[in-house]
């Protein structure tokens, strides 16, 4: 059986992502086969002596960028019809759920990784979308591709052992969730909260609704349906 979704990476810094990606979650469904991910070094398409990959920009300025032509021959190595070629740059559109979504139905995924200041402009139109994980500075596209292709991963069918836990989770419904507990009901005098312990289902469902909007309004309105004025009548303890 092919995999339900190939994944290459242009970078010159493949461990950067392959070591990663091969812990965990993502780790087993790429021995089970769900996930293929394979690299392509711009490196490995270079013809001079000492394989020049990055050069200073033109106008000056401080750090190197990388030249067009290795990352456009390593792109063209492992592009096929059908591919959805993204690039990762600090200037791109915000990643977030709802893109892992759309991306997650797609055959063959293509993360371009920029490092030092960045790639030469003129490989951008090669691109079909480009995008950012958040506004902070990366030594590279390398840890932005771990985090989509982890987000992407999760959600191809049977890669989690309940998958109908990625339809309706955080982000997607626009919530944060509620606070989550697990054994022993009171550790270091901390209790449980007692709805949680008190088997009622509807009380649970009804005390964290109340807390995923309350959470949500005190520390992510900018979230969706911030409704009406949240107060903070989460009071743990
Ligand atoms: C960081 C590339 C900064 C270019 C003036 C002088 C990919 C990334 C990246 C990087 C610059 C993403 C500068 C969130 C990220 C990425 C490396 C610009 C700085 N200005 N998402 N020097 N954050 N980062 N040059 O950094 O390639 S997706």
């Amino acid at each position: 059986m092919p995999p339900a979704l190939k994944v290459d990476a242009v970078t010159l810094f493949p461990g950067m992502i392959d070591a990663p990606l091969s812990e965990s979650i993502v780790g087993r469904a790429r021995q089970e086969g769900f996930l293929e991910l394979g690299f392509s070094n711009p490196r490995d398409f270079t013809e001079d002596r000492h394989r020049t990959v990055d050069d200073r920009p033109y106008g000056g300025g401080t750090g190197m960028l990388m030249m067009a032509e290795p990352v456009y021959r390593a792109l063209k190595a492992v592009r096929k019809k059908g591919s959805t070629v993204i690039l990762l740059t600090p200037k791109g559109r915000r990643f977030d759920q709802r893109t892992a979504l759309e991306l997650a139905k797609k055959k063959h995924l293509i993360f371009i990784c920029g490092h030092y200041e960045g790639i030469d402009e003129r490989v951008t139109p090669l691109a079909d979308l480009e995008l950012s994980i958040g506004d902070y500075v990366l030594t590279g596209g390398e840890p932005a591709a771990v985090a989509v292709i982890d987000a992407v991963t999760r959600l191809i069918p049977g890669v989690l052992k309940r998958s109908d836990a990625t339809v309706n989770e955080t982000f997607t419904d626009g919530l944060l969730e509620a606070p989550h507990y697990t054994r022993p009901a009171v550790w270091r005098g901390k209790k449980v909260p007692p709805e949680l312990v008190s088997g009622n289902h509807k009380l649970i469902a009804e005390w964290r609704r109340r807390q995923a909007e309350s959470l949500t309004g005190d520390t992510r309105p900018d979230l969706a349906p911030a409704p009406k004025k949240a107060r903070s009548a989460a009071k743990k303890k």
